[in-house]
């Protein structure tokens, strides 16, 4: 069938096939034989270390390069016609000429190794909310890690087949094993390229990535297409792809909550997530940990799914205490990336156990014992396991729900409350447009240092991130009345002291409570220059280790240090020029107005 869409498809993979100049062609079809042999292969080749069988069954540990641990931003570009639809918080480049660079760095990128074929979907295939990607990759650690987080089968070729177009994906190492003259070079655990490429193409709907293994910048369903490549599809179809997390909230009444929650990388979305409440009567079901697609609905309201099917979590700071539920989910069928190895074949890395093993191999292959200057695990050590393994994933959690508030988060020492609601649907999106966080591991980057992060978009939104607040006004017009609820949460500020004031994990439910009593309109809230802040006999502290000082600490709103924030937020907002939203300069207006008032 000349034309028909699985030729244009097998058409595509010869085209990247002839340029990169792999060994072999492999299409993979996500079945447990090929999981099987893959993984066995990379442990038969070095890039896996399989586990004990018995503590940790059929689960794996891969040491990265130490350059290739995490999101490369100032090399991830956006190649969109203009550099005005990059928007200023994004790389532009120009298209043209970066085709150009790409396919001088990707001719000859995969000679002597095996170019795989995986065909993804991205919600269930079929799905009214769900879209479909090819990825091909030199790499058989991003087809496993694939095969976890994303649908990979035989039935999205079929999809493919009927018509369904889809996204083109395509990852390179970057590290042939034959150079162009045929001289060999030996392999290595990590293959990856000092150089690195993360390349969208928005109007093209196409993602080139090079250089790097590590799980944002290979995997490419994820960040690169379900949130760069999604949000313009959004934008042009009416529709959001969001970095944010997707639960179920069940009051002791019975009434079900859907909260979908934006927090920067590395902010808490997978421990929000996996929470237990130990709060009488309330339950909470994890639905997604990271990225969710939003869609107006027939019935007016805002339909939300996670595109995803597995987790690419945060291994430091999970353990019994903090995320019992994370720990369950990792017992087994798991890929463990750049955490410590002991003795007897386990994995460790900070915070899983109060007190380290004497004695481990570390991220980078090194012996370590307690007095190491370093820590074991690399900050942003990873694991990656499908969800079907979350003991706590919602009845249905393929369908999608609709949402009954939206959250905004962000790691903020000082300033920011615990809780707060913005009073209308714009207040929210200029919350959320103005959201700055401290920086963490995720990323290359100076950690702890503060920058604007609206939406915890900042590094995946792949157009100008003042036309996305623009997308979510005009969004909230069209819901009307069926848009959620909108509020700002922050689970880091800290006392003079310098310690957290709040204890925060699975004690967050007690946040989630309020914003659901909020959403049903059985409690009031207090007013205040930046936003609605729970009355505090309304929040539920009982059994916490929290005085009133330290209560008032947690929501307390200083004029002087908000009236400075408006400052920043002034200067950040001027960096979009008219592309900002009008109303955005009448909010903080208001709220300059406010805080002189109280100060
Ligand atoms: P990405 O996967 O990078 O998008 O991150 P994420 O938002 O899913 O982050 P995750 O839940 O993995 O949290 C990462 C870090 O935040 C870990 O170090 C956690 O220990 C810490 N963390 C999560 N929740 C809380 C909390 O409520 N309080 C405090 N103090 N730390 C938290
Ligand atoms: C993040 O950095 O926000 C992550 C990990 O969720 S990655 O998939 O590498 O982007
Ligand atoms: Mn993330």
């Amino acid at each position: 069938m000349p034309g028909s869409p699985r030729v244009a498809l097998e058409a595509w993979v010869a085209r990247i096939a002839s340029l990169t100049r792999p060994d072999r062609v492999v299409w993979c079809d996500g079945s447990p034989d090929e999981t099987a042999r893959l993984s066995q292969q990379l442990v038969d080749e070095g890039k896996l270390i399989a586990l004990d069988q018995e503590l940790r069954p059929t689960s794996f540990l891969a040491r990265s390069d130490p350059d290739d641990v995490a999101r490369v931003e100032g090399r991830t570009f956006t190649c969109s016609r203009t550099p005005e639809d990059a928007g200023p918080t994004n790389h532009w480049r120009e298209p043209t000429a970066m085709r150009a660079e790409l396919e001088e760095r990707f001719a000859g990128s995969m000679r002597g190794r095996t170019m795989y074929v995986v065909p993804f979907s991205m919600g269930p295939v079929g799905g009214p909310i769900s879209q479909l990607g090819v990825e091909v990759t030199d790499s058989a650690y991003v087809v496993l890690s694939m095969g976890k987080t994303t649908r990979l089968g035989p039935e999205v070729l079929r999809a493919i087949d009927a018509g369904v177009p889809w996204v083109a994906t395509v990852h390179s190492v970057g590290m042939p094993l034959r150079d162009d003259a045929g001289t060999e070079q030996p392999d290595v655990a990590w293959p990856c390229n000092p150089t690195k490429y993360i390349v969208q193409f928005p109007e093209t709907r196409e993602v080139w990535s090079y250089g790097s293994g590590y799980g944002g910048n290979a995997l490419l369903a994820k960040k690169c297409f379900a949130l760069r490549i999604a949000s313009v599809m959004g934008r042009d179809e009416g529709w959001l792809a969001e970095h944010m997390l997707l639960v179920r909230l069940t009051s002791p009444e019975g009434r079900a909550f859907h909260v979908a929650a934006a927090f920067p990388s590395a902010c808490g979305k997978t421990n929000l997530a996996m929470l237990q409440p130990e709060l009488p009567g309330w339950s909470v079901e994890t639905i997604g940990d990271d990225i969710a697609w939003l869609r107006p609905g027939t019935d007016g309201r805002l339909h939300a799914i996670n595109p995803e099917a597995g987790l690419f979590g945060v291994a430091p700071g999970t353990g019994p205490d903090t995320n019992p539920v994370a720990v369950e989910t990792i017992a087994a069928d798991t890929i463990f990336t750049n955490v410590a190895l002991t003795d007897d074949g386990d994995v460790w890395w900070e915070g899983l156990t109060p007190e380290p093993p004497a004695h481990l191999v570390d991220w980078t292959g090194a012996d370590w014992t307690p007095d190491s200057p370093t820590p074991a695990a690399h900050p942003n050590a990873r694991f990656t396991v499908a969800l079907d393994r979350v003991p706590t994933l919602a009845d249905g959690w393929e369908r999608s729900v609709p949402v009954d508030a939206v959250v905004f988060g962000g790691r903020r020492s000082t300033n920011v409350p615990l809780v707060a609601q913005a009073p209308t649907w714009a207040d929210g999106v200029f919350m959320g447009a103005t959201v700055s966080s401290e920086r963490t591991a995720a990323a290359e980057g100076t950690v702890g240092e503060l920058r604007r992060d609206p939406f915890a978009m900042l590094p995946f939104c792949g157009y100008d991130m003042a036309d996305h607040w623009a997308h979510w006004l005009d969004l909230g017009e069209r819901l009307g009345t069926g848009a959620p609820a909108v509020f700002q949460v922050n689970w880091f500020r800290r006392g003079a002291d310098g310690d957290f004031l709040w204890p925060g994990f699975r004690e967050n439910a007690r946040l989630l409570e309020w914003i659901a009593r909020r959403v049903e309109g059985r409690v009031s809230a207090v007013e205040s220059p930046i936003g609605l802040l729970p009355d505090l006999d309304d929040l539920d502290v009982r059994g916490l280790d929290i005085g009133p000082a330290q209560l008032d600490a947690l929501f307390a709103v200083d004029p002087d240090s908000w009236l400075e924030e408006c400052d920043l937020t002034e200067e950040f907002l001027s960096g979009f020029a008219d592309r900002t939203p009008p109303v955005f300069t009448a909010i903080l207006d208001e709220r300059r107005a406010a805080l002189h008032a109280t100060a």
